[in-house]
């Protein structure tokens, strides 16, 4: 007998667990400057703390991704420091993000810059954040590369990419069997003309060629406006290629927007296509789940809660299409039956069953509400004010 609609929300919701960004929590901004938030983040031990309390809420986030530059302070030397704090939190460390964009030498580019000493240094750090993950029991390093140019005929095209093969070659052939590595793709900024990975299908190409345990990593805000996202999810599950995402929402660009705050039917149409796959081939596709925000303007203890709780709910919808009903409705082109289908999960209330599956589990059955009655945002902003009052413009 088919599962009733409740069953399928709790079991898609015993499931789900979706990574948060320890920079998140630190003070960010835009390109024009920063709002300083006297609660944020001023090192990786707050970071973790922050991190906690919204796994403690939520019982959805028990791991953090960390940006080795910025939260490993004496790079492979922190990482038995990094590792208690985030127990002593109740989380633990996830994706490992190096971070080849920041220094100086990186001007020109990191493992595609001109000057093998440059990328001999970029390919140095990853290969120091492989060594880091293995420490940590990350699973996956996750990279982004800021490489590219903002001028026509400036930069060697093909033989960037040719730099790009042979480094991420050599950082595949580093990783141990429980490791992976994830290309992260993105059409422009902070290169404006090209940048060395613009899309899925170069970074597919550069993960098949680095080895088997390089898959793609999804960010929702990389790419150009009316691209079908959900159609390359499609595609790169078809491929066994799909390695995981960075959600955030977007109105023009790279905007790290709250997840589902623009277009919600965006974000349930990702998770559909997944559980569509995992229903045609019986089992799970083994993806990573990431957020990739951060805010300048809303808390972002409480915008993070926010985020985590609208990814429960906009997938446990997305579980809710009749697959075999769809199947068929595809098969015949019944257009409008095969749409609704789509659009009557995605309308259906899930919230009551979230409620009670979070009393379940012993979690408040609101996250926002509990949290903000905690007396945690208090305490931070008191304990913190002083020491981000003239606090410098920077990610860290
Ligand atoms: C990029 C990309 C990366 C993130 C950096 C800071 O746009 O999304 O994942 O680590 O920003
Ligand atoms: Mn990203
Ligand atoms: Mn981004």
């Amino acid at each position: 007998m088919a599962a009733s609609t409740e069953e399928t929300v709790w079991k898609r919701l015993d499931t789900f667990q979706i990574e948060i960004p320890s920079w998140g929590f630190a003070n960010t901004g835009t390109r024009f400057g920063k709002f300083i938030q006297p609660s944020a983040a001023t090192s990786i031990e707050e970071k973790l703390s922050d991190a906690g309390q919204v796994h403690l809420f939520t019982g959805c986030c028990p791991s953090v991704a960390v940006h080795v530059l910025w939260d490993f302070p004496e790079g492979l030397k922190s990482t038995a420091q990094v590792m208690r704090l985030a127990e002593k939190y109740g989380v633990r460390l996830g994706s490992i993000n190096p971070n080849v964009f920041q220094d100086q030498i990186y001007k020109y580019g990191s493992l595609g810059n001109p000057d093998p000493q440059v990328r001999q240094a970029a390919l140095q750090h990853i290969l120091d954040c492989v060594e880091i993950g293995k420490q940590t029991g990350s699973r996956d390093v996750s990279l982004w590369f800021g490489d590219g140019s903002n001028f026509p005929g400036t930069a060697p095209i093909r033989q960037r990419r040719q730099w790009f093969e042979e480094g991420l070659k050599i950082i595949h052939a580093q990783l141990s069997p429980a490791q992976r590595m994830l290309v992260e793709y993105k059409p422009f900024e902070p290169g404006f003309y090209h940048t060395d990975i613009a899309d899925w299908g170069m970074a597919l190409l550069l993960a098949r060629a680095a080895g088997p345990r390089a898959k793609v990593l999804v960010d929702t805000g990389h790419h150009y406006q009316a691209q079908n996202i959900e159609q390359i999810v499609a595609w790169l599950l078809s491929e066994d290629m799909l390695g995981g995402f960075h959600f955030n929402d977007r109105r023009y660009a790279d905007d790290d927007l709250t997840l589902g705050s623009i277009d919600p039917y965006q974000v349930f149409r990702i998770f559909h296509e997944i559980a569509f796959f995992n229903w045609e081939k019986a089992r799970r596709a083994d993806i990573a789940y990431m957020i990739d925000q951060s805010h300048n303007l809303k808390n972002k203890i409480e915008e993070m809660i926010q985020t985590a709780t609208t990814a429960q709910e906009l997938h446990a919808k997305a579980g809710l299409v009749d697959h075999a009903k769809l199947a068929r409705y595809q098969e015949e082109c019944a257009l409008i039956d095969a749409e609704e289908c789509l659009k009557q999960a995605f309308a259906t209330d899930v919230r009551p069953w979230l409620r009670e599956w979070r009393r379940s589990k012993g979690l408040p059955e609101d996250p926002l509400a509990a949290f903000r009655a905690s007396g945690y945002l208090d305490r931070i902003t008191r304990e913190r004010a002083e020491k981000n009052q003239g606090a410098v413009a920077s990610y860290a």
